[in-house]
């Protein structure tokens, strides 16, 4: 009973991430949280997680991210997972009355509108992309225009500019050109320490 005790409580929150996906996001706001958790890496193409194991046994539907509680709980979907970062770390949420309601305003803003829209781009042959290649850049131009202060809450980063920054990256990675100041976002928010260490950890350049 004792053993069984000692190793339910040596198991660490684990975030499972495929390298440069949007799980890049909740890797960011994890390290940005200062939270402890193991990074566990999924083949996104053959759904097998490093060190042996079908990821689909973690999460059914296949995606990532997952992130993996102590007690063996799973929380899937972005909006989710960044949401339960920013419950423990005020630091990163946005204050005031409808802060919380702010932020899954913007996260599911940022789900449906841009980040579902990718899939769609990259299943389309070359030449008929050009549609949903404006619709992404019409809502990219949409966050663009939140960021006169820094950040998509004024001064403040939040869990939500991972998830931006994320596939703003990824877009410009795609050859998308990108609404001003969208440039500028990714190359500052790059600099950030947990940026810097969530890169070398998912063994980006
Ligand atoms: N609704 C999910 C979607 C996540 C998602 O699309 N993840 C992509 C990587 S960015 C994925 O795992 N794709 C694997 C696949 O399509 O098989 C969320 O927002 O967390």
């Amino acid at each position: 009973m004792q053993i069984a005790i000692n190793i339910r409580r040596s198991r660490s929150m684990k975030l499972y991430s495929a390298p440069g996906f949007t799980s890049l996001a909740d890797h960011i706001a994890l390290l940005e949280a200062e939270l402890p958790f193991k990074l566990v890496k999924v083949d996104i193409e053959t759904k097998q997680i490093e060190g042996g194991g079908s990821y689909t046994d973690i999460n059914p539907k296949g995606y990532v991210p997952a992130l993996e509680f102590n007690d063996g709980e799973v929380l899937t979907e972005n909006v989710a997972i960044l949401a339960w970062v920013a419950d423990r770390a005020p630091q990163l949420a946005p204050q005031g009355h409808l802060g919380r309601e702010r932020l899954l305003e913007m996260l599911s803003f940022i789900a449906t509108e841009i980040h579902k829209r990718f899939p769609t781009y990259l299943s389309l042959p070359e030449g008929i992309r050009e549609q949903t290649a404006q619709e992404i850049l019409h809502w990219f131009g949409f966050a663009a225009g939140r960021l006169e202060r820094g950040y998509l809450f004024g001064e403040t980063f939040t869990v939500a500019d991972p998830y931006l920054f994320q596939l703003a990256w990824g877009a410009a990675q795609l050859g998308f050109r990108l609404p001003e100041p969208l440039g500028d976002y990714i190359a500052r928010i790059e600099q950030r320490p947990a940026v810097q260490a969530a890169f070398h950890r998912e063994g980006l350049a």
